[in-house]
């Protein structure tokens, strides 16, 4: 289990043994969905452990909350003390970080009314997401039957709970049709993202992602992978994909706090160049584990270290 190494759970305020971290069988979000999360990583560096991009994680949750009316009862600096102290009393050196707000018992109608806000943050140690060897090797990925919900039937922007169930189903379809993950097209034919990542190409030394027109989640990876890139010298654009431009693409990656950089190397049994992680998805990948260690520092200010929350700015 993902969990057996995770000893305590922040909820609410207090830290609890993880076994005591239950909720009841009437919390509005069991059964509506009605909650927002985020993902964050925390890393090992040289000089202690380190939470990378929290504030923009922080900064997500707040904004994902105020799409769907939830006041979240907790200030964010308190949020950002307790996540650092949740990764330092489970003595994790590097784990995934999962704050979870969701509105807990009161009432079941579908308006959560007076149900209360819970809060609790969850860590757990987690290794590559889509596989250790992907990394290096890249994916096989699927087109998914299932389309990406339209920003208009609720924004994809926002990282809720019950929207995850259409990513259920693509990822669902596409293991069993034996591929890692599922690429899902918005509904008007255009490329959207992974079940749980964002995309990128590469094409004549340029690199290309798509945005919040075309139904995919802001991911804090892919504005790191974008800067990374500019500061390498590409030129970085944003617009629609078509599922051409992948399949002609030079190069493809999945970017994601999970799936950190995961190259691409086949769409439905079409290789992307020669199937192999290309050079540019490799010298960001380089550039990227620089970053999240702590070894570049041009990047320091993107890590906040978990020994020294107090007294930080957020
Ligand atoms: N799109 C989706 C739908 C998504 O769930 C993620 C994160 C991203 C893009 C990338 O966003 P960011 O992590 O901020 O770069 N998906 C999480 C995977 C687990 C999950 O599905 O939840 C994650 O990477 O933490």
């Amino acid at each position: 289990m993902a969990f057996d190494q995770t000893r305590w759970v922040w909820r609410n305020g207090d830290i609890i043994p993880w076994m005591e971290a239950n909720t009841h069988v009437s919390a509005h979000a069991l059964h509506y969905g009605s909650g927002v999360f985020e993902g964050m990583r925390c890393y090992e560096t040289a000089s202690g452990s380190a939470v990378f991009q929290l504030n923009a994680h922080l900064d997500r949750l707040y904004n994902s909350a105020s799409v769907y009316g939830m006041e979240i009862p907790y200030q964010r600096i308190e949020l950002a003390e307790a996540i650092c102290e949740v990764i330092e009393r489970n003595e994790f050196s590097s784990c995934y970080v999962r704050p979870l707000c969701y509105y807990g018992s009161s009432t079941l109608g579908v308006h959560p009314a007076k149900c209360p806000v819970e809060v609790v943050i969850l860590t757990w140690p987690w290794a590559a997401y889509l596989g250790t060897e992907s990394i290096e090797k890249g994916v096989r990925v699927t087109v998914s039957p299932w389309l990406k919900f339209h920003s208009q039937m609720m924004p994809t922007t926002a990282k809720a709970c019950g929207q995850y169930l259409n990513s259920i189903l693509a990822v669902r379809d596409a293991v069993r049709r034996g591929f890692d993950e599922a690429l899902l097209l918005n509904t008007d034919g255009h490329i959207a993202e992974g079940s749980g990542e964002n995309l990128f190409i590469v094409r004549d030394g340029r690199l290309v992602t798509n945005d919040e027109r075309h139904s995919i989640l802001l991911g804090v990876t892919r504005e790191v992978v974008m800067q990374i890139a500019r500061d390498l010298g590409y030129r970085v654009e944003t617009g629609a994909l078509r599922l051409d431009d992948l399949l002609n693409a030079d190069e493809a990656f999945f970017t994601g706090t999970a799936a950190e950089v995961t190259p691409i190397r086949e769409v439905d049994g079409v290789t992307i160049n020669d199937g192999q992680r290309g050079p540019v998805t490799r010298q960001i990948q380089e550039v990227f584990f620089s970053a999240t260690s702590g070894r570049d520092s041009r990047y320091r200010h993107w890590l906040h270290p978990v020994a020294q929350a107090v007294g930080m700015n957020y």
